[in-house]
């Protein structure tokens, strides 16, 4: 279903068997180089949520090759299995082809081929919230994918002027792929309620909510 223009939510997307294999990556990545973890924020706080993350360390409001805030190890390569998946995921979204040859104009590809080159591993326990924001520290416009697996939660898709309204609210369930581009790549947007004991045991999650977000950066090699 398009949320919005270039918003695209195709709820089941993942097989709960790529559920499966996409935990257990996520658990390898947590244990290191750098730990999941609460990002801590400049005014003294920490972020609800633990994040790990691939091929560019996010932190508050820049990407780093190392954990500059952590530890300063070096982030974990971003797999091309994983660039893979993206593709796919927006080729679903989008349409097929849309992952290599877009036509012009088209919500976000513009006849590039999709290469992500960061993953944002997100773990939300049933406390966890993220509040609207806009994802800018990004210096290329290609879409966003995301992927949920475990618990569902309230995702608040908004505009691109104010974190305020107009908003649209959506149940975000295990296996549900999201794609923003177009004009939705740099709207607000938030998680302000997880669901506990919602989410699909097969998938191996116990407990929380489990979410992937591949992007490109377009930073430097
Ligand atoms: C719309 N994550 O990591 S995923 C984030 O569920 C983030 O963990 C949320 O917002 C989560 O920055 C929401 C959906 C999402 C992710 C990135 C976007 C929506 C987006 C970037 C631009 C527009
Ligand atoms: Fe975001």
């Amino acid at each position: 279903a398009e949320v919005a223009p270039g918003a695209v939510h195709v709820p089941g997307w993942l097989s709960v068997e790529r559920r499966r294999e996409l935990v257990e990556a996520c658990r390898a990545w947590a244990r290191g180089p750098v730990p999941l973890r609460h990002t801590a924020l400049p005014g003294g706080g920490v972020m609800s949520v633990q994040t790990v993350c691939l091929g560019w360390h996010w932190l508050p409001y820049r990407y780093s090759r190392t954990a500059d805030d952590v530890n300063g190890a070096p982030v974990a390569p971003f797999p091309g299995w994983l660039g893979d998946l993206g593709r796919e995921a927006v080729a679903a979204a989008y349409g097929e082809g849309a992952e290599g040859e877009v036509e012009a104009g088209g919500a976000g590809t513009d006849g590039v081929r999709y290469a992500p080159d960061a993953a944002l591993v997100n773990f939300y326990d049933g406390d966890a919230r993220m509040g609207m924001h806009q994802d800018r520290e990004e210096r290329s416009s290609a879409p966003v994918v995301s992927l949920s697996i475990g618990d569902s939660c309230l995702f608040r898709f908004g505009n691109t002027e104010s974190r305020g309204r107009p908003y649209t609210d959506v149940l975000l369930e295990s296996g549900d792929l999201f794609v923003f581009g177009g004009p939705s790549r740099f709207a607000y947007h938030g998680v302000p309620k997880v669901y506990p004991g919602t989410g699909d045991p097969e998938s191996g999650m116990r407990a929380g909510r489990l979410n992937l977000t591949l992007r490109e950066t377009g930073l430097p090699g």
